[in-house]
């Protein structure tokens, strides 16, 4: 099978095990991944996987199906000029997903 796109999908752990379910259903090859989102500083999961080209907006409509937005209160620390301490966290209403997809051109892939 020739792959084209190489596909990272940043996704919510509550939509992983559904997505990752759907994708195996369909016949997509895919690798998880335990990340951690920079901002929130709490886990996220990311999905790798090798697609042919004529598969890719299956692919990323599955994504689109299973992965929900969700808002989240974030703990931000802002930098604070009126004491010793230096910052005061604050909360933060954000909005998170569904999903963050990129997708890359595969320049060869072997299986050896
Ligand atoms: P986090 O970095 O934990 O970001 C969680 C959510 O916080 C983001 O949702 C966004 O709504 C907000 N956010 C992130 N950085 C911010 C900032 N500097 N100021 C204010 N709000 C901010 P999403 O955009 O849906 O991102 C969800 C997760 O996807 C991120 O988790 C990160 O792990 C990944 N991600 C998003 N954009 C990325 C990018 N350009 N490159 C690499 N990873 C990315």
């Amino acid at each position: 099978m020739k792959l084209d796109k190489l596909v990272m999908a940043i996704v919510q752990d509550e939509d992983a095990f559904h997505l990752i379910d759907l994708l195996n259903a369909k016949g997509f090859s895919v690798t998880k991944l335990a990340s951690t989102g920079g901002f929130l500083r709490s886990g996220n999961t990311t999905f790798i996987s090798g697609v042919p080209e004529e598969r890719l907006p299956d692919f990323v409509n599955i994504i689109e199906r299973k992965c929900r937005s969700r808002r989240q209160i974030a703990s931000v620390n802002a930098m604070n000029s009126n004491n010793s301490e230096g910052f005061t966290p604050y909360p933060l209403e954000v909005t998170v997903g569904g999903a963050n997809v990129f997708i890359l051109n595969i320049e060869e892939f072997r299986k050896v």
